[in-house]
């Protein structure tokens, strides 16, 4: 698909700020590619598409994941979390894009998964690291991205764990079994 296309059908599902932080994924997730060795092509796709289930009601998150066989577990979590999966689902059936790296980036780019790919790598830490993002530790990850993926990622995944937990928010078990699966590889 274009990008022209795809920024097109993603504006319309998205408020302005959503948009221009959607670009900065985007640039990012492009550089990341080109850098650590992803389809930079796949990347701007993916990163396009990452936030574009993100306005979408609650009601209607909840329903697909109920009737689309997606973990119901899910639904025990913030609903935060939801867009991901949902996004996958809407954009093969309302953007049609079918290339399935592509929409598993899109779907663990919040919780992130065990042995995740280059591809859902790039996208989880570009949606992290993009310029539009300002919070502590941001610039310490950017940092190491220009170094090492993995470590960028760990540190990207530990910092989120951090931050939900000093505001006593529960925690999705994948993004748990995403920050183990890093550092057991990290350390062999
Ligand atoms: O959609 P974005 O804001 O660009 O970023 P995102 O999709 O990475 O994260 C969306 C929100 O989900 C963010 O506020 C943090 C939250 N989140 C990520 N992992 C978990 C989580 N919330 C809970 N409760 N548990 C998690 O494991
Ligand atoms: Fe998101
Ligand atoms: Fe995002």
């Amino acid at each position: 698909m274009e990008r022209q296309v795809a920024l097109n059908l993603v504006k319309s599902q998205l408020t302005e700020h959503r948009y221009l932080h959607t670009l900065g994924v985007m640039e990012t997730a492009i550089s990341l590619a080109e850098k650590y060795g992803a389809d930079p092509k796949k990347a701007e796709i993916a990163a396009i598409f990452h936030d574009y289930a993100k306005f979408r009601p609650k009601d209607e998150m909840q329903e697909i994941i109920t009737t689309q066989g997606m973990p119901k577990d899910l639904l025990l979590f913030n609903s935060e979390l939801w867009h991901a999966p949902v996004g996958a689902y809407l954009v093969e059936k309302e953007a049609g894009v079918t290339d399935s790296e592509v929409l598993d980036a899109i779907r663990y780019h919040t919780s992130g998964r065990t042995c995740m790919t280059l591809l859902e790598k790039v996208i989880y830490l570009a949606d992290y690291i993009e310029p539009g993002r300002h919070f502590p530790g941001v610039d310490e990850v950017r940092e190491i991205a220009k170094e090492h993926l993995d470590k960028a990622l760990v540190k990207a995944v530990q910092n989120t764990i951090l931050f939900l937990m000093k505001k006593n928010q529960t925690i999705y078990p994948d993004t748990f079994y995403t920050y183990n699966d890093l550092i057991q590889k990290l350390e062999d």
